[in-house]
Formats: C-alpha cells, structure tokens, sequence
C-alpha cells in the first residue's frame, strides 16, 4: 500500500478531489471502527498514504495543509531525507539491544547533542526513554530520589501525560482522567498565571499568581516537602497558555531558595517550536531538569530528561531504564532531525513563521468577535474563541472552524480545558504560501461562523 509512487516527491499544493472523508478513507475508517478500540478519537477523518513538507496526502489523492505537524512532532517535516537517510542505515544495521545490555552510539550522541543544546550553564547527562509521559514519570522519579520528599506540584491546565502518575499531573478531567483513577498521590495542582483568564488586573498577573502558588506551597504542602515544580514553559494541551514575564523566573527562584527542583517540561515546546531551541530560554531560564519528546526524532517514539549531572548520576546504577528507552533507530531518527534543525536553521525559520501567523491571527481579532485572544510563540500560536462580548468559552465555534477547514483540505488543532482554543503548529519547513492559504482558511472559517 506504500508502494505507490513513493520516490516521487509530495506536491506542495492543497488540493481537495473528493468529500473530507473521500470514498477509500470512508471505507477505511468503516474498517477501523470494526477492530480498534473505541476509545481512540480521530480528529481529521481520513487515512494518510503519504506526508512531506506541508502537505499530507491522503488515500483518496486529497492534499490536506498540515498545520498541526502530528501534535508538534513533525517540525522537520514528514519522510525527511536526513531522518529517512539515517533510520535506513541504522535499521540495515541492527534493530535492537537493549542500551542497558549492549550499548551503541546513536544513544550516547543523542545524550550528547542533548546536554549541548538544552538551557544551563553547567555540566548535564540525560537519560533516554519512549514517550514523554515516560520522560515526566522519570523526571518525578530523579527528583524525588534526589531531594528524598515526595511533594510534586504541577499547575491548572497542565498537561503531562495519560500513564498513572502523569494523569495526577495532567490538569483536565475530560477526556483524560475520567473514571481512570485513583491517581497517584503528593501531587499539587497550583493556579495558572493565565493573564487572559486572570481574576483581576492582567498587568498584575505574573507577581499575583507567584504569590498565591508560593503562599500555598509554603502554608499547604510545606516546601521542604515538595521535591519538584513541574511546568510546561508555554502550556500546550491546556491551550498555549504562555505565563506572563517574570512568572516562571520567579518560580524557578522560588524552587532555588527552597531546594526544589525547577522540571521544564518541554515535550511540545522544545525543538525549535517556539523560537528559541527550547522556549525556557525566553526568560534566561536553567531547568534543573528538562523533558523532551515528540520534535526530537521526528515521529519515531523517543524522549529525554536532561539535567545536572549531579542529580542525573545521583541515581543508583539500574534505577532508571527500560526494554526499548532510546531504541537505535529513533536515536538515528533524532541525529537526523536535530542535524536538520541546526543546519536549516529552523530556529530562525520558527520565529519568520511566528511572524505571518501572529499578523493573520491578529487580524482575524480585529476582524471577528468570537476572538478572545491571540498567544504563542514562534511556531506555537493560538486563538481562544468567545461569545461576543464576553470572555465566556465558545467550543462550538472551535469545532465549526475545524469542521470548516477540514472541508476546504486544511487540519488545525484544538486545545484548552474549555475545548476553545484553535492551535497552530505547522511543521517548520512549510513554504510560506502554503502557511499564507492555510491561515486564510482559518480566516474564512471564522468568517462563515454567525
Ligand atoms: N507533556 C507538554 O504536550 C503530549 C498528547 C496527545 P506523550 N501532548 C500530546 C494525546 O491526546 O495523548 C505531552 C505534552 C506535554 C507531556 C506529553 C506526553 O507525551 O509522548 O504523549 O506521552
């Protein structure tokens, strides 16, 4: 089925030949519901055949704009040639060890260009593992063992993952959390800095919110019992949600003065997404301990946590690991994709796409009261939908503008704990005309909603 005209490259042209879905996704999907579980959503129905740059192509010849690059993990860009180039070679080489039996380079280098790239002046080791809720549950691991208290606090909105520990720390009951507990326990959820929610006076936010999370940990945890502080510097699950300035700083000296670890969870916003190669670079940050997944290899399963030496080695030997954590080919896959990242300097490239979607979201708020708010950074950016007038959220509105764009061959994003925010990640190497159309549909979407 992948055989057809594959060497040929994806036309970079939205063009939509059939109904969103088209006859062979319809089938397809009719197949699917027969044996997958029910419990797995769908939110762009049809079924891929093939993806490059900006453009999926699906079973039916549809061209659809990705503006979503598989949940910030695509930033390279679907089949690229360096990550194709390197898991080829490493798949003809060997499939599987187990680092923790014999190990091989890939891992050590991934390691490597990890503790090189990641905020902190200081020396850093990292450890490998598969998902980033597997990256999270290793993270809270570390700190716990290396501060020896149990305390995690972690904050309204957040995401962190759906395995046990990191539903505790995710922040959303529906879907994630609902009839899948108990949960584990000595986890804090702390309120956001979200200035566009803020109860009061946004320019206030940043020194209020810091206030109320620190009074709370100091009067209802007791902050010689928490062991970490766990925060995505730009919230992505919950709805890019980005902390006013000097709210994470103020954190992070918070957790400094008390002994906690300050645990950047940078599973969407790392890789270049935001601007920077990693968004706590954006207010001088150093994470004591940092998490990486998706835009690190591409699509294969990979993640990371990056941090001081001193508190990485200070677990005993065989207290961290796993069957396939770092398995060679995504090691392969993540040379691949941060070799593209630095060479193409999608750094840069990330901050011009900010720039066209920043001025085409701010029109469409000028444009259209549904618009509550425009936010992100870089090639993280998102619009928070409304009833006119109000701050109250519009959901219906966020799935009549995706349903909309759907039909015009253009995937956007959903986010935020009220189910109202439309999201923006497109894979950093789409053309600009591309991204332009993209946006415009987004435009008329909202148009088309009374
Ligand atoms: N931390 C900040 O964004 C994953 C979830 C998709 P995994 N976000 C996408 C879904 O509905 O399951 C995410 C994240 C942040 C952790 C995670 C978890 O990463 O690789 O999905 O486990």
């Amino acid at each position: 089925m992948y055989s057809e005209g594959k060497s040929a490259p994806v036309e970079q042209k939205r063009k939509v030949v059939t109904a969103i879905p088209g006859p062979k996704s319809a089938e397809l999907i009719k197949r699917r519901a027969d044996v997958v579980s029910a419990s797995l959503g769908m939110a762009f129905p049809v079924f891929i055949e093939r993806s490059q740059g900006g453009i999926i192509v699906d079973v039916d010849g549809n061209h659809i704009i990705d503006l979503g690059a598989g949940i910030a993990v695509v930033s390279v860009g679907n089949a690229n040639p360096k990550v194709v180039e390197n898991v080829k070679n490493a798949v003809e080489a060997f499939t599987h060890t187990c680092f923790m039996i014999v190990p091989y380079t890939g891992y050590v280098e991934v390691c490597e260009a990890l503790n090189r790239l990641t905020p902190g002046k200081f020396k850093k080791k990292s450890a490998l593992f598969n998902s980033g809720a597997e990256a999270l549950e290793n993270a809270v691991k570390i700190a716990r063992s290396y501060t020896k208290r149990p305390a995690i606090v972690v904050f309204e909105h957040g995401y962190h993952g759906r395995t046990n520990l990191t539903l505790a720390m995710t922040a959303k009951n529906m879907p994630y959390k609902d009839s899948f507990g108990p949960f584990a326990p000595e986890i804090y959820r702390m309120p956001m800095a979200y200035p566009y929610r803020w109860n009061g006076d946004q320019s206030n936010c940043a020194a209020e919110a810091l206030e109320i999370v620190t009074h709370k940990i100091e009067k209802e945890i007791g902050a010689k019992n928490v062991a970490a502080i766990v925060i995505e510097p730009i919230q992505g699950e919950g709805g890019f949600v980005v902390p006013p300035k000097g709210f994470l700083p103020g954190l992070a000296k918070f957790a400094k003065e008390n002994q906690i670890l300050f645990i950047a969870d940078e599973v969407q916003t790392g890789f270049a997404r935001t601007g920077k190669m990693f968004a706590s670079e954006d207010e001088n940050l150093e994470p004591d301990l940092i998490c990486t997944a998706k835009g690190i290899a591409a699509g294969l399963p990979l993640s990371g946590v990056t941090g001081r030496a001193e508190i990485m080695d200070s677990i005993h030997v065989s207290g961290l690991g796993g069957t396939y954590g770092g398995n060679p080919l995504a090691c392969a896959a993540a040379l691949g994709a941060i070799e593209t990242i630095e060479k193409e300097n999608l750094v840069t490239r990330a901050n011009k796409l900010g720039t066209i979607i920043e001025s085409a979201l701010t029109e469409m708020k000028r444009k259209y009261s549904i618009v509550g708010d425009v936010r992100g950074r870089g090639a993280m950016q998102a619009i928070e939908l409304v009833k006119p007038g109000t701050t109250e959220p519009n959901p219906d509105a966020v799935t009549a503008a995706v349903k909309y764009a759907q039909q015009k061959g253009v995937l956007i994003l959903t986010a935020g704990t009220y189910g109202n925010v439309i999201r923006l990640l497109p894979p950093l190497i789409i053309g600009e005309d591309l991204l332009k159309e993209g946006l415009a549909i987004l435009d008329e979407a909202l148009a088309s909603i009374k």
